[in-house]
């Protein structure tokens, strides 16, 4: 990949997460070689180092959510942050910090689509669907939350970030590895209508027919937004995560998603949430969302030219 300027942004935060730690997480992807991993391909990368938001104040839900005005606040800092990094032609990849940021850098992605007519395409790795309210809720942690919110269903505070309500719709995003949603998610989900490809679903068809499904419609015209919540991972190959759930994809199922959509060459922003390096062991699950990046850039492309070359002698 040549001309792709890269800026990694920090973003420590755990005011959305039940468990503290997520926001030790941008420093143990840079302990990972993040910058080098994706700099190996040629890229301009910089690294903007951490953004600056509310402390974790440690208290209880009010009124079904946990942190709201802290969280809104971090929000509301990396829109902005997400967004000039966009309008300068630089493709964005955000340190978690807890998957609440995504309400933050989605709503970025989805203005900036809206402004250069680009379709959006979200592909939200994840053993949760994330799309809780207040109602729904069992935890009042706003990391449950941020795909409702982004839907336009939530506090304006949160949902009101990028001033375009709803700033996504449900039709824009593509759920893959799903195997915990609650009972009022799961409804929700269905009377939304969001394509989701859950762990059942992968374990029939397996994951290049879920990946090919998941990027129909992909095209020179799209922007593809990838939400990585390392819960996505199987806890075996992903420890270092605050709310782990058993039967998730292997090591080789996740580098062929990422694999899948470098092929495309229309990935151009990334989140990757929910490291919390408090419960990793020896940094593993941070070096395996780095290998996973390095998968996303393109890592493979030699290789898969190499066979289509042979295969066309
Ligand atoms: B994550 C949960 F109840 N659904 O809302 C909730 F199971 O960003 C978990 O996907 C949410 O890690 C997990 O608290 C949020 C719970
Ligand atoms: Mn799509
Ligand atoms: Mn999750
Ligand atoms: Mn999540």
């Amino acid at each position: 990949m040549t001309n792709l300027n890269v800026s990694l942004i920090g973003v420590p935060t755990d005011v959305g997460a039940g468990t503290r730690g997520a926001s030790m997480g941008p420093e143990a992807l840079r302990v990972a070689e993040i910058h080098a991993a994706i700099a190996a391909f040629g890229a301009d990368v910089r690294d903007l180092g951490n953004l600056v938001g509310p402390a974790n104040p440690n208290l209880p839900a009010v009124d079904g959510f946990r942190h709201l005005q802290e969280v809104a606040q971090w929000n509301e800092i990396l829109h902005e942050a997400v967004y000039a990094e966009l309008r300068a032609g630089r493709l964005p990849v955000m340190m978690g910090g807890d998957h609440c940021l995504a309400i933050g850098s989605v709503s970025a992605v989805a203005r900036h689509c809206r402004s250069v007519g680009k379709k959006l395409c979200v592909l939200w790795f994840d053993a949760h669907a994330d799309l809780n309210t207040a109602t729904m809720t069992p935890s009042g942690n706003i990391h449950g939350m941020p795909v409702a919110c982004l839907c336009g269903h939530g506090p304006e505070v949160l949902t009101r970030i990028g001033g375009h309500i709803p700033a996504m719709l449900p039709a824009e995003i593509h759920q893959i590895g799903i195997r915990s949603v609650d009972e009022g998610e799961k409804r929700f989900l269905c009377e939304l209508g969001v394509e989701v490809f859950d762990m059942r679903y992968i374990d029939e068809v397996g994951m290049r027919a879920v990946m090919e499904q998941a990027l129909a419609g992909v095209d020179e015209n799209t922007h593809l937004h990838v939400s990585l919540d390392v819960d996505f991972l199987d806890p075996t190959i992903a420890p270092g995560v605050g709310t782990t759930v058993r039967g998730g994809p292997t090591y080789r199922e996740a580098e062929l998603c990422m694999e899948m959509i470098a092929d495309t060459e229309q990935f151009a922003s990334l989140d990757i949430v929910e490291l919390n390096p408090a419960l990793d062991h020896r940094n593993m699950t941070a070096e395996l969302a780095v290998d996973l990046v390095e998968s996303l850039f393109g890592k493979s492309t030699l290789m898969r030219m190499h066979r289509q070359t042979r295969r066309n002698r």
